[in-house]
């Protein structure tokens, strides 16, 4: 082999390599929901107490909504029947991941509160980054308190995991009850980095 076809095979290698690294570096993925066609992926789940009066679960539900909106014309409203003092309510979706990997997750989404209040905590901002199915108000990571400001906050959170045997992590974000009262809150423009 004369030495000019010695060094393009050895350039030819070095490309090659670097072609493939490329292509093999992990890249982020980046997931974005604005409720403009539905809920996405995202399903609404909640752990709340027995209402006493009816012997069931106090009222919740979360409804798609074009009263307000951070971007678009929807968000999703978050309601609790908080007189029991207690429960939380979300939205969670499960994302397929490659399994046994180290990964870092970062969620960070809009809340909407109807007014601002400094002297009681009416309800914190939750939320959930792991790697199974989140059922209750325990598995959430409190963020801070859901009446900092009157209209959009965003909030944010961030985890290092491993994806484990079975390839799926489960994200979800909600509100949880502070103060003995009807509440409501709305949620916009989540977004989930991967990386
Ligand atoms: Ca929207
Ligand atoms: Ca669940
Ligand atoms: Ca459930």
């Amino acid at each position: 082999m004369g030495p000019k076809l010695k060094t393009y095979l050895i350039t030819g290698i070095i490309i090659s390599g670097i072609v493939l690294g490329l292509y093999f570096y992990p890249k982020p993925s980046v997931f974005n929901e604005s409720f403009e066609e539905g809920f996405g992926e995202w399903i609404a789940d909640s752990d709340v107490p027995l209402d006493p009066n009816t012997g069931e679960d106090v009222f919740w539900e979360v409804t798609r909504t074009d009263s307000v909106s951070y971007s678009g014309s929807y968000s999703l409203n978050l309601s609790i029947d908080g007189r029991q003092d207690d429960g939380t309510v979300w939205i969670e979706r499960r994302i397929a991941v490659n399994p046994n990997s180290n990964v870092q997750v970062k969620i960070s989404f809009q809340l909407y509160s109807e007014f601002e209040s400094e002297a009681n905590d009416i309800a914190g901002v939750c939320a959930y980054l792991g790697t199974y199915d989140p059922e209750a108000e325990a598995d959430f990571t409190r963020l801070g308190r859901a009446n900092q400001v009157s209209g959009w906050k965003e909030y944010s959170h961030m985890t290092n995991l491993n994806t484990g045997p079975d390839g799926e992590i489960w994200v979800a974000v909600g509100i949880t009850v502070l103060w003995e009262t009807y509440m409501s809150y709305y949620i916009d423009d989540v977004e989930i980095i991967i990386s």
